[in-house]
Protein backbone atom coordinates (compact mmCIF):
# COMPACT_ATOMS: atom_id res chain seq x y z
CA UNK A 1 0.00 0.00 0.00
CA UNK A 2 1.26 3.25 -1.20
CA UNK A 3 -1.01 5.44 0.65
CA UNK A 4 -3.48 4.96 3.22
CA UNK A 5 -6.79 4.55 2.59
CA UNK A 6 -8.00 3.96 6.63
CA UNK A 7 -9.88 6.91 8.12
CA UNK A 8 -6.95 8.95 9.33
CA UNK A 9 -6.35 9.86 12.57
CA UNK A 10 -4.69 13.48 13.31
CA UNK A 11 -1.12 11.74 14.20
CA UNK A 12 -1.65 9.52 11.05
CA UNK A 13 -1.94 12.61 9.31
CA UNK A 14 0.98 14.12 10.41
CA UNK A 15 3.25 11.14 10.35
CA UNK A 16 2.31 10.99 6.66
CA UNK A 17 2.50 14.68 6.15
CA UNK A 18 5.99 14.70 7.49
CA UNK A 19 6.91 11.61 4.59
CA UNK A 20 5.91 14.07 2.24
CA UNK A 21 8.48 15.44 -0.45
CA UNK A 22 9.85 11.72 -1.05
CA UNK A 23 6.50 10.35 -3.19
CA UNK A 24 5.40 6.97 -2.47
CA UNK A 25 7.22 4.03 -4.23
CA UNK A 26 4.70 2.48 -6.82
CA UNK A 27 4.49 -1.06 -6.90
CA UNK A 28 1.82 -1.03 -10.06
CA UNK A 29 2.54 -0.28 -13.50
CA UNK A 30 0.39 2.82 -15.36
CA UNK A 31 0.10 2.02 -19.01
CA UNK A 32 -0.39 4.67 -21.08
CA UNK A 33 -0.77 4.27 -24.75
CA UNK A 34 -0.49 7.03 -27.54
CA UNK A 35 0.04 4.41 -30.60
CA UNK A 36 2.71 6.62 -31.81
CA UNK A 37 4.53 3.72 -32.82
CA UNK A 38 4.40 1.97 -36.65
CA UNK A 39 2.45 -0.91 -34.67
CA UNK A 40 0.43 -1.75 -32.50
CA UNK A 41 2.78 -2.65 -29.21
CA UNK A 42 2.66 -6.43 -28.85
CA UNK A 43 3.57 -6.08 -25.04
CA UNK A 44 0.74 -4.52 -24.13
CA UNK A 45 -2.16 -5.40 -26.47
CA UNK A 46 -3.04 -8.32 -28.87
CA UNK A 47 -5.18 -7.60 -32.08
CA UNK A 48 -8.31 -9.72 -31.92
CA UNK A 49 -9.89 -12.38 -33.71
CA UNK A 50 -13.20 -13.33 -32.50
CA UNK A 51 -16.77 -13.50 -32.47
CA UNK A 52 -19.36 -13.48 -29.67
CA UNK A 53 -23.23 -13.76 -29.85
CA UNK A 54 -23.71 -16.43 -31.64
CA UNK A 55 -22.84 -17.94 -34.83
CA UNK A 56 -24.56 -15.88 -37.62
CA UNK A 57 -24.92 -12.93 -35.14
CA UNK A 58 -22.93 -10.85 -36.87
CA UNK A 59 -19.22 -11.22 -38.35
CA UNK A 60 -16.81 -11.05 -35.21
CA UNK A 61 -13.41 -8.86 -34.82
CA UNK A 62 -10.80 -9.37 -37.30
CA UNK A 63 -7.65 -7.76 -37.40
CA UNK A 64 -7.65 -6.73 -40.94
CA UNK A 65 -9.99 -4.35 -39.45
CA UNK A 66 -7.54 -2.82 -37.19
CA UNK A 67 -4.29 -0.27 -38.36
CA UNK A 68 -2.16 2.11 -36.64
CA UNK A 69 -0.62 5.57 -37.98
CA UNK A 70 0.07 9.04 -36.65
CA UNK A 71 -0.62 8.35 -33.59
CA UNK A 72 -4.02 6.72 -33.82
CA UNK A 73 -5.59 3.07 -34.08
CA UNK A 74 -8.14 3.10 -36.79
CA UNK A 75 -10.89 0.24 -36.23
CA UNK A 76 -13.20 -0.25 -39.53
CA UNK A 77 -16.34 -1.60 -38.90
CA UNK A 78 -17.95 -2.79 -42.16
CA UNK A 79 -21.73 -2.52 -42.26
CA UNK A 80 -24.61 -4.24 -44.76
CA UNK A 81 -23.78 -2.59 -47.27
CA UNK A 82 -19.62 -3.43 -47.67
CA UNK A 83 -19.16 -5.63 -50.20
CA UNK A 84 -14.58 -5.39 -50.07
CA UNK A 85 -12.24 -8.19 -49.58
CA UNK A 86 -12.65 -8.91 -46.04
CA UNK A 87 -13.84 -12.02 -44.44
CA UNK A 88 -15.69 -11.91 -41.19
CA UNK A 89 -15.07 -14.40 -38.37
CA UNK A 90 -18.02 -16.86 -37.56
CA UNK A 91 -18.50 -17.89 -34.22
CA UNK A 92 -18.07 -21.44 -34.80
CA UNK A 93 -13.90 -21.45 -36.06
CA UNK A 94 -14.31 -20.10 -39.90
CA UNK A 95 -13.94 -17.39 -42.11
CA UNK A 96 -17.74 -15.77 -43.05
CA UNK A 97 -17.61 -15.36 -47.24
CA UNK A 98 -18.50 -11.82 -46.50
CA UNK A 99 -17.10 -9.12 -44.66
CA UNK A 100 -20.72 -7.54 -43.52
CA UNK A 101 -20.93 -6.48 -39.40
CA UNK A 102 -17.31 -7.23 -39.36
CA UNK A 103 -15.33 -4.95 -36.54
CA UNK A 104 -11.96 -4.61 -34.90
CA UNK A 105 -10.71 -4.61 -31.12
CA UNK A 106 -7.63 -4.41 -29.05
CA UNK A 107 -7.57 -6.32 -25.53
CA UNK A 108 -4.81 -5.97 -22.86
CA UNK A 109 -2.97 -8.92 -22.69
CA UNK A 110 -3.06 -8.71 -18.92
CA UNK A 111 -5.81 -8.37 -16.38
CA UNK A 112 -6.05 -5.02 -15.49
CA UNK A 113 -8.13 -3.31 -12.65
CA UNK A 114 -9.53 -2.53 -10.21
CA UNK A 115 -8.35 1.46 -10.91
CA UNK A 116 -9.08 3.94 -13.62
CA UNK A 117 -9.42 3.11 -17.39
CA UNK A 118 -9.38 6.14 -19.97
CA UNK A 119 -10.07 6.01 -23.76
CA UNK A 120 -9.34 9.04 -25.84
CA UNK A 121 -11.87 8.50 -29.11
CA UNK A 122 -13.75 9.40 -31.92
CA UNK A 123 -16.41 6.98 -31.51
CA UNK A 124 -18.51 5.79 -34.21
CA UNK A 125 -22.42 6.80 -34.00
CA UNK A 126 -24.50 5.09 -36.75
CA UNK A 127 -27.27 2.68 -36.08
CA UNK A 128 -26.04 -0.91 -36.00
CA UNK A 129 -23.03 -0.54 -34.45
CA UNK A 130 -21.39 0.00 -31.56
CA UNK A 131 -18.28 1.65 -30.20
CA UNK A 132 -17.44 -0.01 -26.57
CA UNK A 133 -14.59 -0.45 -24.03
CA UNK A 134 -14.66 -2.89 -21.07
CA UNK A 135 -13.25 -5.30 -18.45
CA UNK A 136 -13.95 -9.11 -18.90
CA UNK A 137 -13.51 -11.61 -16.76
CA UNK A 138 -14.94 -14.95 -17.17
CA UNK A 139 -14.68 -18.08 -15.69
CA UNK A 140 -14.61 -20.91 -18.31
CA UNK A 141 -14.51 -23.39 -15.83
CA UNK A 142 -18.00 -22.34 -14.33
CA UNK A 143 -18.25 -22.34 -10.68
CA UNK A 144 -19.72 -19.39 -8.73
CA UNK A 145 -17.96 -16.31 -10.00
CA UNK A 146 -18.43 -16.36 -14.10
CA UNK A 147 -18.95 -12.62 -15.50
CA UNK A 148 -17.15 -9.85 -14.28
CA UNK A 149 -17.52 -6.99 -16.48
CA UNK A 150 -17.72 -3.24 -16.87
CA UNK A 151 -18.72 -1.93 -19.74
CA UNK A 152 -19.29 1.90 -21.57
CA UNK A 153 -21.22 1.47 -24.46
CA UNK A 154 -21.91 4.05 -27.30
CA UNK A 155 -25.34 2.44 -28.51
CA UNK A 156 -27.53 5.25 -27.32
CA UNK A 157 -29.88 4.54 -27.12
CA UNK A 158 -32.77 6.15 -24.24
CA UNK A 159 -34.66 2.15 -24.59
CA UNK A 160 -33.68 -1.40 -26.01
CA UNK A 161 -35.52 -0.76 -28.78
CA UNK A 162 -34.02 -1.04 -31.85
CA UNK A 163 -35.17 2.20 -33.51
CA UNK A 164 -34.78 5.57 -31.99
CA UNK A 165 -30.57 6.47 -32.17
CA UNK A 166 -29.83 8.95 -29.34
CA UNK A 167 -26.52 9.98 -29.54
CA UNK A 168 -27.32 11.51 -26.36
CA UNK A 169 -27.60 8.39 -24.43
CA UNK A 170 -24.51 6.20 -23.12
CA UNK A 171 -24.73 2.77 -21.47
CA UNK A 172 -22.54 2.53 -18.38
CA UNK A 173 -22.95 -1.08 -17.35
CA UNK A 174 -21.35 -3.05 -14.35
CA UNK A 175 -22.08 -6.99 -14.36
CA UNK A 176 -21.41 -9.41 -12.14
CA UNK A 177 -23.16 -12.53 -14.29
CA UNK A 178 -24.27 -12.80 -17.17
CA UNK A 179 -27.95 -12.27 -17.12
CA UNK A 180 -29.12 -9.00 -16.75
CA UNK A 181 -30.33 -10.14 -12.96
CA UNK A 182 -27.05 -9.41 -12.42
CA UNK A 183 -26.31 -6.57 -13.43
CA UNK A 184 -26.78 -2.68 -12.99
CA UNK A 185 -27.44 -1.98 -16.41
CA UNK A 186 -27.83 2.24 -16.98
CA UNK A 187 -28.75 4.51 -20.10
CA UNK A 188 -27.37 7.33 -19.12
CA UNK A 189 -28.08 11.27 -20.41
CA UNK A 190 -25.07 12.78 -21.35
CA UNK A 191 -26.18 16.14 -22.13
CA UNK A 192 -24.85 18.93 -20.05
CA UNK A 193 -26.07 21.03 -17.28
CA UNK A 194 -26.77 24.06 -19.63
CA UNK A 195 -28.95 21.46 -21.89
CA UNK A 196 -26.02 22.47 -24.62
CA UNK A 197 -26.28 19.10 -27.31
CA UNK A 198 -24.41 16.10 -26.30
CA UNK A 199 -20.60 16.63 -26.69
CA UNK A 200 -21.04 13.25 -28.80
CA UNK A 201 -23.03 14.81 -31.39
CA UNK A 202 -19.80 16.42 -32.49
CA UNK A 203 -17.66 14.82 -34.63
CA UNK A 204 -14.06 15.28 -32.38
CA UNK A 205 -12.31 13.08 -29.77
CA UNK A 206 -13.58 12.51 -26.32
CA UNK A 207 -12.47 11.18 -23.44
CA UNK A 208 -14.22 8.13 -21.83
CA UNK A 209 -13.41 6.74 -18.38
CA UNK A 210 -14.26 5.05 -15.44
CA UNK A 211 -12.86 4.55 -11.90
CA UNK A 212 -13.42 1.03 -10.70
CA UNK A 213 -12.86 0.98 -6.85
CA UNK A 214 -13.45 -2.60 -5.61
CA UNK A 215 -13.62 -1.48 -1.67
CA UNK A 216 -10.24 -1.48 -0.78
CA UNK A 217 -9.77 -0.37 3.05
CA UNK A 218 -12.83 1.66 4.28
CA UNK A 219 -13.31 3.10 0.63
CA UNK A 220 -16.82 2.08 -0.95
CA UNK A 221 -16.96 0.17 -3.52
CA UNK A 222 -18.34 1.61 -6.76
CA UNK A 223 -17.37 2.12 -10.46
CA UNK A 224 -17.86 6.15 -11.18
CA UNK A 225 -18.26 6.93 -14.88
CA UNK A 226 -17.21 10.43 -16.92
CA UNK A 227 -17.14 11.34 -20.29
CA UNK A 228 -14.66 14.40 -21.00
CA UNK A 229 -14.15 14.53 -17.13
CA UNK A 230 -17.83 14.99 -16.14
CA UNK A 231 -18.88 12.65 -14.03
CA UNK A 232 -22.91 11.09 -15.19
CA UNK A 233 -23.23 7.71 -13.34
CA UNK A 234 -21.90 5.82 -10.15
CA UNK A 235 -22.81 2.45 -9.97
CA UNK A 236 -22.85 0.91 -6.10
CA UNK A 237 -24.39 -2.37 -7.13
CA UNK A 238 -23.15 -5.42 -9.06
CA UNK A 239 -19.21 -4.18 -8.76
CA UNK A 240 -16.61 -6.35 -10.00
CA UNK A 241 -14.23 -7.32 -7.79
CA UNK A 242 -12.01 -9.50 -10.55
CA UNK A 243 -9.42 -7.76 -12.87
CA UNK A 244 -10.09 -8.17 -16.54
CA UNK A 245 -8.38 -7.66 -19.64
CA UNK A 246 -9.64 -4.37 -21.20
CA UNK A 247 -10.69 -4.18 -24.60
CA UNK A 248 -12.03 -1.35 -26.84
CA UNK A 249 -13.24 -1.75 -30.33
CA UNK A 250 -16.19 -1.58 -32.52
CA UNK A 251 -18.60 -4.61 -33.10
CA UNK A 252 -22.03 -5.07 -34.18
CA UNK A 253 -24.61 -6.51 -32.01
CA UNK A 254 -27.12 -8.89 -33.22
CA UNK A 255 -30.32 -6.94 -33.23
CA UNK A 256 -30.91 -4.11 -30.29
CA UNK A 257 -28.12 -1.62 -32.20
CA UNK A 258 -30.09 -1.44 -35.47
CA UNK A 259 -29.42 -2.08 -39.14
CA UNK A 260 -26.11 -1.06 -40.19
CA UNK A 261 -26.97 0.22 -43.75
CA UNK A 262 -23.66 1.75 -44.39
CA UNK A 263 -20.33 0.81 -45.82
CA UNK A 264 -17.83 1.09 -43.48
CA UNK A 265 -17.51 3.14 -40.64
CA UNK A 266 -14.24 3.65 -38.74
CA UNK A 267 -13.32 4.20 -35.13
CA UNK A 268 -10.53 6.48 -34.24
CA UNK A 269 -8.63 5.57 -30.88
CA UNK A 270 -5.82 8.18 -29.63
CA UNK A 271 -4.84 7.32 -26.39
CA UNK A 272 -5.32 4.29 -23.53
CA UNK A 273 -4.51 4.82 -20.13
CA UNK A 274 -5.18 2.59 -17.25
CA UNK A 275 -4.13 3.51 -13.81
CA UNK A 276 -3.82 0.51 -11.38
CA UNK A 277 -5.71 1.74 -7.64
CA UNK A 278 -2.45 1.87 -6.04
CA UNK A 279 -1.27 4.90 -8.15
CA UNK A 280 -4.89 6.68 -7.88
CA UNK A 281 -3.84 9.63 -5.29
CA UNK A 282 -6.85 9.95 -2.82
CA UNK A 283 -6.82 14.10 -2.88
CA UNK A 284 -6.41 14.44 -6.63
CA UNK A 285 -10.15 15.43 -8.02
CA UNK A 286 -8.82 15.96 -11.40
CA UNK A 287 -7.27 13.12 -11.89
CA UNK A 288 -3.81 15.24 -13.56
CA UNK A 289 -1.33 13.34 -11.01
CA UNK A 290 -0.75 16.08 -8.50
CA UNK A 291 -2.46 16.96 -5.14
CA UNK A 292 -2.82 21.14 -4.96
CA UNK A 293 -4.53 23.79 -4.70
CA UNK A 294 -6.83 23.08 -7.73
CA UNK A 295 -8.03 20.09 -6.10
CA UNK A 296 -8.69 21.42 -2.50
CA UNK A 297 -10.98 24.32 -4.65
CA UNK A 298 -12.65 21.63 -5.97
CA UNK A 299 -13.39 19.66 -2.54
CA UNK A 300 -14.08 23.13 -0.92
CA UNK A 301 -16.44 23.90 -3.54
CA UNK A 302 -18.58 21.26 -3.06
CA UNK A 303 -18.27 20.55 0.62
CA UNK A 304 -21.00 19.32 1.61
CA UNK A 305 -22.65 17.63 -1.15
CA UNK A 306 -24.24 14.58 -0.36
CA UNK A 307 -24.52 13.62 -4.35
CA UNK A 308 -21.03 13.67 -5.05
CA UNK A 309 -17.91 11.77 -6.98
CA UNK A 310 -14.07 11.39 -7.09
CA UNK A 311 -14.20 14.64 -9.52
CA UNK A 312 -15.69 16.58 -6.78
CA UNK A 313 -13.92 15.74 -3.87
CA UNK A 314 -15.58 12.21 -2.55
CA UNK A 315 -12.36 10.21 -1.92
CA UNK A 316 -13.76 7.69 0.36
CA UNK A 317 -16.84 6.71 -1.85
CA UNK A 318 -19.56 7.19 -0.08
CA UNK A 319 -21.37 10.23 -2.11
CA UNK A 320 -20.52 12.95 0.88
CA UNK A 321 -17.64 15.52 0.62
CA UNK A 322 -16.21 16.13 4.63
CA UNK A 323 -13.46 15.90 6.81
CA UNK A 324 -12.74 12.67 5.95
CA UNK A 325 -12.03 13.00 2.32
CA UNK A 326 -10.22 16.66 3.01
CA UNK A 327 -8.00 14.24 5.63
CA UNK A 328 -7.26 12.03 2.33
CA UNK A 329 -6.92 15.37 0.94
CA UNK A 330 -4.05 16.79 3.57
CA UNK A 331 -2.48 13.29 3.96
CA UNK A 332 -1.41 13.60 0.26
CA UNK A 333 -0.78 17.27 -0.31
CA UNK A 334 1.99 17.72 -2.45
CA UNK A 335 1.95 14.40 -4.27
CA UNK A 336 3.26 15.38 -7.81
CA UNK A 337 3.70 14.05 -10.77
CA UNK A 338 6.94 15.12 -11.06
CA UNK A 339 8.55 17.46 -8.38
CA UNK A 340 7.09 17.66 -4.86
CA UNK A 341 5.80 21.15 -3.36
CA UNK A 342 6.88 22.22 -0.02
CA UNK A 343 6.24 20.39 3.28
CA UNK A 344 5.46 23.23 5.31
CA UNK A 345 2.38 24.47 3.72
CA UNK A 346 0.75 21.03 4.40
CA UNK A 347 1.67 21.59 7.81
CA UNK A 348 -0.23 24.82 8.11
CA UNK A 349 -2.84 23.42 6.13
CA UNK A 350 -3.06 20.38 8.49
CA UNK A 351 -3.10 22.98 11.68
CA UNK A 352 -6.05 24.19 10.24
CA UNK A 353 -7.52 21.13 9.71
CA UNK A 354 -6.72 20.02 13.38
CA UNK A 355 -8.67 23.11 14.26
CA UNK A 356 -11.96 22.76 12.05
CA UNK A 357 -12.17 19.13 13.81
CA UNK A 358 -11.55 20.27 17.23
CA UNK A 359 -14.64 22.28 16.59
CA UNK A 360 -16.64 19.63 15.07
CA1 LIG B 1 -2.27 9.29 -30.09
CA1 LIG C 1 -4.87 17.23 -9.18
CA1 LIG D 1 -16.57 11.01 1.11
Amino acid sequence: MTHGYERPTAGLILAAAITLGTPPAQAAQTIVDGFNGSSINAGIWEVRLAQWGGPGRNGGVIPENVSIADGIVSIDGNGDLYTGPKRGWNANGYREDHGRRSGGAIRTREPQGPGRFEVRMKPVFEDGVTTAMWTFFYNFNGGDVINHEIDIELLNRQSPSPTGFRSDYTTMNTWLGESSSQANLQRVSIIDEQGDPAPQDLDEFHTYRFDWFAGEGVTYPRVEFYVDGVHHYTSREFVPTIPGQFTVGLWFPFNWAGQPDFVTRTLEIDRVAITPLANIIPGDANADGNVNLTDLSLLATNFGSTEAAWSLGDFSGDGNVDLVDLSFFASNFGHSASTPEPVTFSLALLGLLASTRQRS
